[in-house]
């Protein structure tokens, strides 16, 4: 007989690979921010997401392990919401995952894709069997659970439908809000820029980088990839970069060295919430 494994006792059935499509999708969603949500609710409504913000299905061996990391300074309030719609939709589509803040110590400019960086690093060493990161905007929530949060033949783009943008991509390389791209073909791009400080060009840089690795972007349908996004202000300290339509020119040049090969941070902390990993990380600022 066979040692039996974790999520498996020695009188039950071994477990089947999950299906490929997962039974108990629902398809469209009522996404609205007008209740208040806490923390409390969150918890309550999902007890079997363990510490960390971690889930493994308990009834199928799930295909994939998906990191996915949420870039983050002072949006608390969006946080909540984002973990109340996305622990029961992940749970759905029956993958095994971890959910990570990187969130950027200080007041300096903030830098998405260089968080982004960190997380990639991060969740790989809390746990080396990540093979998929789904890299989300903390205030998009997708209004359909079939666009399936996982790694696909090519890097993906997910956010295909924003309220934002009248549902419709806003141009054909537009590659921000929420992507994912398996380990494979993120090291193939030798990770995000570190360099675009502020708000915009580094989700160009990505794109850009994925084209000239030969790779294509693959999208779900846009009557599936919609997205509610949370209004807001925008942030203090994340100014439009006046240097991305610059720096987007360049990418061909620039991404050999910038990138997860040059990637530099301290770490300041690590802590295990009930539904999510927090990394907070001093990443420097612009020279
Ligand atoms: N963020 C914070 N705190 C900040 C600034 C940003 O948490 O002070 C994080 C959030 O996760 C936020 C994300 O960074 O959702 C993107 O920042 P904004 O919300 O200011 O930018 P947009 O809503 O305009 O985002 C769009 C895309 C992003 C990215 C960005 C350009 O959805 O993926 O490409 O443009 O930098």
């Amino acid at each position: 007989s066979t040692k039996p494994s974790t999520n498996q006792s020695a009188t039950e059935k071994p477990l089947q690979p999950c299906q490929e499509t997962p039974p108990g999708l629902v398809g469209r969603l009522l996404i609205e921010f007008s209740s208040p949500m806490s923390m409390e609710r969150v918890q309550r409504e999902n007890p079997d997401v363990r510490q960390g913000g971690k889930y493994t299905p308990p009834d199928c061996l799930p295909r994939q392990k998906v990191a996915i990391l949420i870039p983050f300074r002072h949006r608390e309030h969006h946080l909540k919401y984002w973990l109340h719609y996305l622990h029961p939709i992940l749970r759905r589509q029956k993958v095994a995952y971890g959910i990570y803040i990187i969130n950027q110590f200080g007041e300096d400019t903030f830098n998405r894709a260089k968080l982004l960086n960190v997380g990639f690093m991060e969740a790989l060493k809390d746990d080396e069997e990540y093979d998929c990161f789904i890299f989300s905007d903390v205030d998009l929530i997708p209004m359909d659970d079939r666009n399936l949060y996982r790694c696909y033949e090519q890097p993906r783009h997910f956010a295909v439908g924003m309220d934002k943008f009248g549902f419709r991509l806003p141009y054909a390389g537009y590659f921000g809000g929420v992507s994912g791209l398996s380990k494979s073909q993120f090291l193939k791009i030798n990770g995000f820029p570190n360099e675009y400080w502020g708000w915009g060009g580094e989700d160009d840089d990505i794109f850009n980088r994925i084209s000239l690795n030969g790779m294509k972007v693959s999208r779900p349908d846009i009557r599936i990839g919609r997205y509610r996004m949370i209004k807001h202000e925008r942030d203090k300290h994340n100014e439009p970069n006046p240097q991305r339509f610059t720096k987007i020119q360049n990418t061909k040049m620039t991404m050999k060295r910038d990138g997860i090969s040059s990637l530099q941070y301290r770490l300041v902390e690590i802590s295990r919430q009930p539904m999510y990993t927090n990394i907070t990380v001093e990443i420097g600022r612009p020279p």
